[in-house]
């Protein structure tokens, strides 16, 4: 790995996955920002072949820069498979730490550095707009009780003390998602930020949150629709139930009686 992808000593190099669906107005300046906040870093761009050109506008700012890097997938996927993918080809070439960061301007890379310096303590920090310091801006009413409804539901469910388990702006030592089973994780929307999130403290890593500002993008059209939000429900009742399974079975009283 190049010395340049370095970020002061503990947990570089890293790499910044960002997953794109048509983002064509706002991949050039997103990278601008990202480079003058973190010089040395990598970006990986992961399109689904977005039919807005996306793909063509990350391969031509990786033929003019060596530090963004580009992965073209055919289909729209989901962001969940998409970010598998990104991991993959950053575990592979040994990135020590790993980036996920949205292509719509909504996470600042300005808040990058902060991040970084946070896992210094942690495997996983999340730039989280519900710790104290975290803050909202533009963003609809409607998605702001959306976003608050989720988190509370799966934290109740879940039992992860985590105020923003939702959140898509996040710093990964190379070792958690080398330790996790990512052939398991088949979450498409936000749903896959839970799913990691839950499986990162149940495997005993440790998870730290910072206040990042989070700002509703200005171009572009927003991929939410109403199947990200079923599957976000369904799915956590279901790993809500497994806990609670494995929950009783290391209870002694159930398991005398089960030993009747
Ligand atoms: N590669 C890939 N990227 C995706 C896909 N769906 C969404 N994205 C990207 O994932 C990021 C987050 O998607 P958004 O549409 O902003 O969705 P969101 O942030 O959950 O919702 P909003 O708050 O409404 O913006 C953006 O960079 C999208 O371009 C997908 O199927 N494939
Ligand atoms: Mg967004």
């Amino acid at each position: 790995m190049a010395e340049g992808t370095r970020h002061r000593g503990t947990t570089d190099p890293v790499l910044v996955i960002i997953p794109t669906y048509n983002e064509r107005d706002n991949l050039t300046p997103l990278l601008k920002r990202l480079h003058t906040a973190l010089p040395e870093a990598h970006a990986l761009v992961v399109d689904d072949g977005s039919p807005d050109g996306t793909g063509e506008v990350a391969d031509k700012l990786a033929g003019d820069d060596d530090r963004v890097h580009v992965l073209h997938r055919t289909d729209k996927a989901g962001l969940g498979a998409a970010y598998i993918a990104g991991f993959r080809w950053a575990l592979d070439r040994g990135y020590a730490t790993l980036v996920e960061m949205d292509a719509d301007g909504s996470h600042a890379p300005e808040d990058l550095p902060r991040l970084l310096d946070a896992l210094t303590d942690a495997d996983l920090v999340i730039g989280s707009r519900y710790v104290p310091g975290g803050a909202l801006v533009n963003w609809p009413r409607k998605r702001q009780a959306l976003s608050r409804l989720a988190n509370l539901y799966s934290r109740l469910a879940l039992g992860v003390r985590v105020h923003d388990i939702t959140a898509g702006f996040r710093a990964y030592r190379h070792r958690v998602l080398d330790t996790l089973a990512l052939d398991e994780i088949a979450s498409q929307g936000y749903c896959f930020q839970i799913d990691l999130t839950w499986r990162t403290a149940e495997a005993g890593f440790r998870v730290l949150e910072v206040p990042i500002t989070f700002t509703e993008r200005e171009l572009g059209e927003s991929k939410m629709n109403g199947a990200i939000i079923g599957e976000a429900l369904i799915k956590v009742a279901q790993w809500a139930c497994t806990r609670r399974r494995a929950q009783l079975r290391r209870n002694p009283t159930v398991r005398r009686l089960l030993r009747r």
